[in-house]
């Protein structure tokens, strides 16, 4: 191919590299900053007992350019989750992401054997898709996480694979009807990720790099069709983060118009002093995108926050004691085809867990459950001995009045009066 050929490649390729590709970041002023100290407080003083919550934590951390001692213990406990062997795939991939954030190239070459074990668990992924109609081990917010830390980090994945199985329309985007935030967000930064590596390598067909950029516009689209008009989150308070960051790296002309950065980020940041994100993973996923960060800089040294906060670490506050003397009573019911129904009486400021504990003495048989902790909190795996299974996509949803709740049993405090239910159903 003659020099005249390649001009018009070369010139793709400059323009897709330029830095001043439109891409919309607000983030907090560093006069701002100070608002931020309660997630960096609850992070910091976390006890990382719940599930694997420490990488996604570390991860956070670095990404903002914070360099506390207690650092070294958190990265000391987020290596030996990585040695774990019942770790599920994205749960490798966060360590993978957390321990190669921010670090220099030669720390990061340290980890591969993690890679290589990220790309085996990859395709078990995969395989399972096949055996069961379609249904990942996990899910795929897992598997996003899965090809963000390969493409980050060196590891192998096929483009072909990518395509067939990150297509927009694929039912694993949705929870029912609902098309998840949190999964699309993660999906949009995996795939920015390898739509970046292509161009980077020129190792593209011309056909290829259109379909992800087309399942990218996608995505961004049906993220942005969950924006709510009136605050700005996209999806709830929880996804909202995230999708911040699918937004900051995606962002072009044509959604600038559809999304105001700045409402968003305001409505969070009145969140934060009402304790939405208490837990130390819920203030993980919302701080890299209140300093304009993204899961992509993470390899990109000079991208990590630079740090210039001003800690002043506050010991967790108390929860407010309730008193004993003020109970409540609550509706419990479980429905599977038949409904079991009780009333409860719990003190107030009980949460989901503790109506379902009182349930469960009151008879054994209608409301015995058991569940498992993950970083978000305990999850409800069975009721009545019926298990929830990833493989024909069933699980026990939690509603009151009706509605699902945006929170795990763990933490969902209930009311007096409140109809509580546990719903035996498919996503
Ligand atoms: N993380 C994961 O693998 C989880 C991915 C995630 C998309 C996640 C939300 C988002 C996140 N940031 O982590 C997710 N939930 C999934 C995939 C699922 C499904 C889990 C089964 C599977 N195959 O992996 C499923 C069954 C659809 C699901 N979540 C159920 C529930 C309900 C749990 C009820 C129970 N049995 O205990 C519940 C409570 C919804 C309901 N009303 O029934 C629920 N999820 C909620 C509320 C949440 C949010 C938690 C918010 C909070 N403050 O507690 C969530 C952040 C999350 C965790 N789910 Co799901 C979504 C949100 O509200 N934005 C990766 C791993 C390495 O950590």
């Amino acid at each position: 191919m003659g020099p005249s050929h390649q001009l018009p490649l070369v010139g793709l390729l400059l323009f897709s590299l330029i830095p001043g590709q439109p891409c919309t970041i607000c983030e907090v002023s560093n006069e701002n900053y100070s608002r931020l100290n309660p997630l960096i407080n609850t992070m910091i003083n976390s006890k990382y007992t719940r599930g694997i919550q420490a990488a996604n934590v570390l991860l956070s951390l670095r990404l903002a350019g914070i360099q506390d001692q207690s650092l070294g213990q958190l990265t000391q406990e987020v290596r030996d989750d990585g040695e774990k062997k019942d770790l599920t795939s994205g749960q490798l991939a966060l360590v993978i992401l957390a321990l190669g954030a921010c670090q220099n190239s030669v720390e990061s070459v340290t980890y591969f054997h993690l890679v290589s074990q990220l790309e085996k668990k990859f395709q078990e992924e995969i395989e399972n898709m096949g055996l069961h109609d379609g249904n990942p081990l996990t899910n795929y917010y897992q598997l996003s996480l899965d090809v963000l830390a390969l493409c980050l980090f060196n590891g192998t994945y096929s483009i072909d694979e990518i395509k067939k199985y990150f297509a927009p329309e694929n039912k694993n985007f949705y929870f029912g009807a609902q098309f998840s935030v949190d999964t699309g967000a993660m999906a949009v930064l995996a795939l920015t990720c390898v739509k970046r590596s292509m161009i980077k390598t020129q190792n593209k067909s011309g056909e290829d790099l259109q379909s992800i950029s087309n399942y990218i516009e996608s995505l961004v689209k049906k993220m942005l069709a969950e924006k709510n008009k009136e605050n700005g989150l996209i999806g709830n308070i929880y996804s909202t983060g995230e999708a911040m960051q699918a937004l900051f790296v995606s962002s072009n002309h044509d959604n600038k118009n559809e999304w105001n950065c700045q409402q968003t980020l305001n409505t969070v940041l009145e969140e934060i002093p009402k304790g939405a994100f208490r837990m130390p993973i819920a203030a993980a996923q919302i701080l890299p995108a209140l300093m304009g960060k993204t899961y992509l800089d993470v390899n990109n040294h000079s991208s990590c926050g630079s740090g210039h906060f001003n800690l002043s670490i506050q010991e967790p506050t108390p929860v407010e004691p309730t008193s004993p003397s003020t109970w409540i009573s609550v509706h419990y019911t479980v429905k599977i085809n038949k409904t079991y129904s009780t009333e409860v009486t719990v003190p107030k400021g009980s949460v989901f867990l503790d109506v379902m504990k009182e349930a469960q003495k009151i008879d054994k048989a209608a409301f015995r459950f058991t569940y498992v902790e993950t970083s978000w909190g305990p999850y409800i795996t069975s009721v009545q001995g019926l298990k929830e299974n990833s493989n024909d996509r069933t699980y026990w949803q939690l509603l009151s009045g009706g509605t699902p709740v945006s929170q795990g049993v763990g933490n969902y405090v209930v009311h007096n009066g409140e109809n509580l239910e546990v719903r035996w159903s498919k996503y």
